[in-house]
């Protein structure tokens, strides 16, 4: 018998700088369709788009969700309720912080699916269906007699990408532009993907836990294809590609910009890139001309030893050049920086803000280095967690304690920097045509209001949180810290995370600093 099952894409707890993008945050759609195409009875829930189906739970015999850092809790809830409403479900996770954090994700449901959907979910529910044992199953994790089970990895997909089958989402209605603003604060947006995977080795990046994520073309055919259909079903023009790093390959890129060109969808696209897109002029060109109107650029930091001690390999000049070079094709700039490395201070957000004020960088994010409370740490060390709800995970929010700076004067100082920089005059300068346009310009300068209101409280509780680890001179008392650290939960024997703590390694030399 086939199985009836719900595949959910919950929100986070709290806003985030891409909650007015009104399309799946994770790809659930995939997910849906491969089970589908395997005879299940499946239906997918994007909360944002068709709700959740919290009168139906009894129906289902698997009800799944993707999980990140920011939506876990709101997960945990509705698994809690799938519980009390329906035992016999067998509760499924998958997305980001599931791959990296199988264990803390085990907590809350019954079975893990790591990184790559698209094969292992078939295997598992036939599995499931057959109720055969998931041993032999790569890419699960789950728990027997109390111990997590973490299954082989699963070879990446060769060359993945597929049509979504929209009539996964039940009950989707399409709005008018007035209900999505006013019901839903944002606008439907098209999301598709050209690749998976980066190969570079960033430091604070999720692409390189667990080893990496190589990269992989997607095929062409379908890309089209699916662009196509969406542009149909929700009267959308604006797509954002989901590739972790568009132009990875620059080969492979030309080919997906031709296709795109001769297609003439009449589209608007945003991407992500590495400043490497600056070396291309030519692609630049064809990106222009294939209707791309922002590329939202990895910058980080504007410091060449942070960016040499995160292993961006790149370097000030080139994020300057590579600007230059996307603004001369008429493409708006989006800088995607990083914030909370020991290097930062109280003006490492403004020097940001005025970096793009003087390259022509129509808007930015300042994202705040975040370590995970069930992994050991990446960049800094995961005694230095100083928020432990993973709430606050989602990069708005200083979640580590910063060696020269309190957390919370750097989030306030991001604030600060972030609302000068959205200002109601740069709403103003974007009615003449600058700075990105006027639906944009104040799209954002609602939401990063919207974020900063969270943020004034964050910050209060951070004041709290910090009191006794700080000397007079603001800097980290980081021995008192080791000793009596906020995060007290050692990690599960069984983790899979096996990269080496930097708070394990031997310690860098510190400069001396005076302990009240
Ligand atoms: C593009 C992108 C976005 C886009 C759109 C997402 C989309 N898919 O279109 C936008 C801009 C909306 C976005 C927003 C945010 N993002 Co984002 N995003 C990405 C990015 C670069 C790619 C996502 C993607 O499409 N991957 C490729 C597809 C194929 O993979 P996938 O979505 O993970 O789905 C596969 C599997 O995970 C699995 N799967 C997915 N769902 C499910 C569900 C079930 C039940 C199962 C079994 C399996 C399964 O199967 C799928 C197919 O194989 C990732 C980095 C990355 N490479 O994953 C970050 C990433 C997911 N984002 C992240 C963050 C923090 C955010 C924001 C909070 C940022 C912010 N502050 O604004 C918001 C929050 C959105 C939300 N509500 O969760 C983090 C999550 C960190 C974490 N530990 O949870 C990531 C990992 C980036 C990072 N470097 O840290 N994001
Ligand atoms: S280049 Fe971008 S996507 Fe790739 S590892 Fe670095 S930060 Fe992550």
């Amino acid at each position: 018998m086939p199985l009836k099952v719900a595949i959910l894409d919950l929100e986070s707890t709290l806003p985030h700088s891409s909650s007015p993008l009104l399309q799946p945050r994770h790809d659930v759609l995939t997910v849906g369709t491969v089970l589908r195409r395997a005879g299940h009875d499946v239906e997918v829930f994007v909360e944002i788009l068709n709700g959740l189906p919290t009168e139906r739970l009894h129906e289902f015999d698997v009800v799944g969700a993707a999980v990140t850092g920011p939506n876990y809790n709101p997960v945990k809830q509705f698994f809690q309720r799938v519980r009390e409403v329906n035992p016999r479900a067998t509760l499924l996770a998958g997305g980001p912080y599931a791959s990296v954090g199988p264990n803390d994700v085990l907590n809350i449901g019954d079975i893990v699916v790591r990184e790559e959907a698209d094969v292992t979910i078939v295997e598992l529910l036939a599995a499931l269906e057959a109720d055969t044992p998931l041993d032999g199953i790569a890419g699960v994790s789950f728990k027997r007699d109390g111990r997590v089970i973490h299954n082989p990895r699963r070879q990446f997909l060769k060359e993945p990408g597929m049509v979504h089958d929209l009539t996964l989402l039940t009950g989707f209605k399409r709005l008018s532009l007035a209900t999505q603003i006013f019901k839903y604060g944002g606008v439907y947006s098209g999301q598709a993907m050209t690749s998976r995977g980066c190969p570079f080795p960033c430091t604070f990046c999720y692409e390189n836990m667990l080893g990496g994520t190589g990269f992989r073309a997607h095929a062409i055919a379908p890309f089209v294809a699916d662009i196509k259909q969406k542009m149909e079903f929700f009267g959308i023009r604006h797509f954002s590609l989901a590739d972790a790093n568009f132009g990875t390959n620059p080969k492979h890129c030309r080919e997906f910009l031709r296709a795109i060109i001769d297609a003439d969808l009449g589209c608007k696209f945003t991407a992500l890139c590495r400043v490497d897109i600056g070396h291309h002029p030519d692609i630049l060109e064809m990106m222009s001309q294939a209707g791309f109107v922002r590329v939202s650029l990895g910058m980080e930091a504007l410091e060449e030893p942070t960016l040499a001690s995160i292993e961006k390999r790149q370097t000030v000049q080139e994020i300057v050049d590579s600007v230059a070079r996307i603004r001369a094709v008429g493409i708006d700039v989006f800088g995607l920086f990083m914030i909370g490395f020991d290097d930062d201070n109280e003006n490492t957000a403004k020097a940001m803000t005025r970096f793009c004020e003087e390259n022509d960088v129509s808007a930015l994010s300042i994202f705040c280095l975040t370590e995970y409370p069930g992994l050991p740490g990446r960049t800094i060390p995961r005694y230095r967690i100083c928020e432990t709800n993973l709430d606050y995970s989602g990069a708005h929010f200083v979640n580590t304690f910063p060696k020269r700076i309190r957390p919370s004067v750097l989030e306030r100082a991001v604030y600060e920097a972030l609302l000068r920089f959205y200002s109601p005059q740069a709403v103003l300068a974007s009615l003449f045509g600058k700075k990105g346009g006027l639906a944009f310009q104040l799209g954002m300068f609602k939401q990063i209001r919207k974020i900063a209101r969270v943020s004034e409280a964050h910050q209060k509780e951070l004041e709290r949180i910090e009191a006794p680890y700080y000397d007079s001179q603001d800097r980290l008392r980081e021995d008192y810290l080791r000793a009596h650290p906020v995060l007290v939960e050692p990690l599960p024997k069984d983790l899979m995370a096996n990269w080496p703590d930097p708070g394990d390694l031997a310690p860098r030399p510190l400069a001396p600093i005076n302990i009240l």
